[in-house]
């Protein structure tokens, strides 16, 4: 176990008397340093019960004690309870979101199976995506499955049970059911029943047309929406003659472009009376589609990350934001990523794109960053959107050629960091010595705010200590993530993974802070962790 260094000693001296610390002091501690103007002493009774085990003389703290303290999981560096308002209509927040949340591995042949939407949901994922097909094995029956592709189907009565089994372990606000269906209407009616069956009262329906706005993640906590396309029949827009426009499709393996023609005297009432949220899919031309919505109906509008880029390369940019201050935006990867990678997601954040739709089956820089942004608000699934992108006079605050002004400054003291030696085998980072471990500290965010730095490497110790502070300036904090990543340093091969993190930047706690570390998948170690300095000025 690490042992607690000059400057903790130096702090433990300024809240001590005698060398003890007492829950006023302690208490006088979280006030004045780690700047938790809302704790009670009744908190710091509970932080002392809870260290009981590691105290030596009861009801007071050593230096060891306290510098344990610090480094546990009563030190977090980000709030552990929902703290953001959750009584806005839904198009306020950003909902954690998978894409094709049934495929266990890449695009075109993996297999698909429940397990992968059971875990999504248990880390707090909170809209799952189901392709419905006809089985062409059983008549009136229903596969999930990634249309046109060799991937395994699964049963969707499966899928319907596994969601509604785990839907609310991580997080009881609501959880959105987005359907791409292929089906006839015929199929449709039996998924319909299905749907009724399974989720019963659960099931959230407005029993209107079309919603006027959206209710709040508060009003509906423990529901579950569908969200899909209503059959032709009902859909209240244009008729179908405006055909898909090439310019804008690109090749898209979007499985919507292979919907069958609907039979419209056919079309079944009950599966139109399921969905909440209607989706619609953006046709025709960019500079007619944005002016074409009706305004005061909220809808649900997928595009692909290219249509997007596409659509802010033209200028439309503010046109998107504008539209999802009362809409939903669902942003899915492009048909090429077959590998189930990842893209950009500040694209669609920094639009108010609410549904950025992600493959939660790989690894990678982008997919630490979703995981990153829904750490937020007690990682309930919803983090609410910035002010600025429901501002009614919004217009263009991310122009890339306006000057920028720096709001905010993030200072990073990375301390020392310990628990590889619990969590790794001995041999694990080099196999003559210890690790030679160096943090890299980033910010990922806004164009402006992006920075890499890196520690200094610490040779052949299990517990490294850098004591090294970074200072990041800020023009749009709200939409900015730390991202602390640790390596082993090797002269000849790759550098060793030894962990990773990335925090929301307006959710940061300040003061000193225990900061756990994860592995590439997103699953956190047990025992390694960084102990980490956190300031704004
Ligand atoms: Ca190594
Ligand atoms: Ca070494
Ligand atoms: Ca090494």
């Amino acid at each position: 176990m690490a042992k607690p260094p000059q400057y903790i000693k130096q702090l433990f001296q300024e809240y001590s008397e005698n060398d003890t610390m007492t829950i006023d002091d302690l208490l006088r501690f979280m006030i004045e340093f780690q700047k938790e103007e809302n704790v009670t002493i009744h908190d710091v009774q509970d932080i002392f019960e809870h260290l009981n085990t590691f105290q030596s003389r009861k009801g007071l703290l050593h230096l060891d004690d306290f510098f344990r303290y610090l480094l546990c999981d009563l030190n977090p560096p980000l709030p552990v309870k929902v703290h953001q308002d959750m009584e806005a209509p839904l198009s306020h927040y950003f909902l954690y979101t998978g894409h094709n949340s049934y495929l266990t591995g890449n695009q075109l042949s993996s297999k698909s199976c429940v397990n992968p939407i059971v875990k999504a949901l248990r880390q707090g994922v909170r809209v799952i995506e189901l392709d419905l097909w006809p089985n062409s094995k059983k008549k009136n029956d229903v596969k999930v499955c990634h249309g046109g592709t060799l991937t395994s189907p699964v049963d969707l009565v499966k899928c319907l049970f596994a969601i509604k089994d785990n839907a609310f372990v991580a997080s009881e606000y609501p959880v959105v059911i987005t359907f791409e269906d292929h089906l006839t209407p015929n199929l449709q009616a039996q998924v319909a029943q299905m749907v009724m069956n399974v989720f019963r009262e659960m099931l959230y329906r407005p029993g209107t047309d079309c919603l006027e706005k959206f209710p709040s993640p508060e009003s509906l906590k423990k529901r579950v929406l569908i969200s899909t396309k209503p059959p032709e029949k009902f859909q209240n827009s244009k008729p179908s003659q405006n055909k898909k426009d090439p310019k804008t499709d690109q090749g898209q393996v979007d499985d919507e472009e292979f919907i069958e023609e609907v039979d419209e005297e056919k079309a079944a009432p009950e599966y139109r009376n399921l969905i909440a949220i209607h989706a619609m899919k953006l046709k025709g031309r960019l500079d007619n589609i944005f002016p074409d919505i009706v305004r005061n109906k909220a809808k649900r509008l997928s595009m692909s990350e290219q249509q997007l880029e596409n659509a802010v390369t033209k200028n439309h940019g503010t046109d998107i934001v504008r539209f999802t201050q009362q809409n939903l935006l669902r942003v899915y990867p492009k048909g090429m990523r077959i590998d189930s990678s990842n893209y950009n997601p500040f694209v669609g954040w920094e639009h108010g794109a609410q549904m950025v739709a992600f493959n939660m089956q790989g690894t990678g820089k982008y997919l630490g960053i979703m995981q990153g942004m829904f750490r937020g608000n007690g990682g309930c699934g919803y983090v609410k959107k910035p002010d600025f992108l429901h501002d009614d006079q919004y217009n263009d605050v991310l122009v890339p050629c306006k000057p920028k002004q720096v709001k905010t400054t993030l200072k990073v003291k990375i301390y020392l960091g310990e628990g590889w030696n619990l969590d790794f085998r001995r041999t694990h980072f080099d196999r003559f010595s210890p690790p030679d471990f160096f943090v890299k500290v980033r910010i990922a965010g806004v164009e402006a705010d992006k920075r890499k730095m890196r520690t200094r490497v610490i040779m052949d110790q299990w517990i490294p200590e850098w004591n090294q502070m970074f200072e990041f300036p800020l023009t749009i904090p709200e939409l900015a993530l730390l991202r602390i990543s640790v390596y082993d340093f090797d002269d000849i091969r790759k550098h060793d993974f030894a962990g990773e993190t990335c925090l929301p930047v307006s959710e940061l706690r300040r003061g000193i802070r225990a900061v756990p570390l994860h592995n590439r998948e997103g699953d956190r170690y047990k025992h390694t962790r960084l102990l980490v300095g956190l300031e704004f000025d």
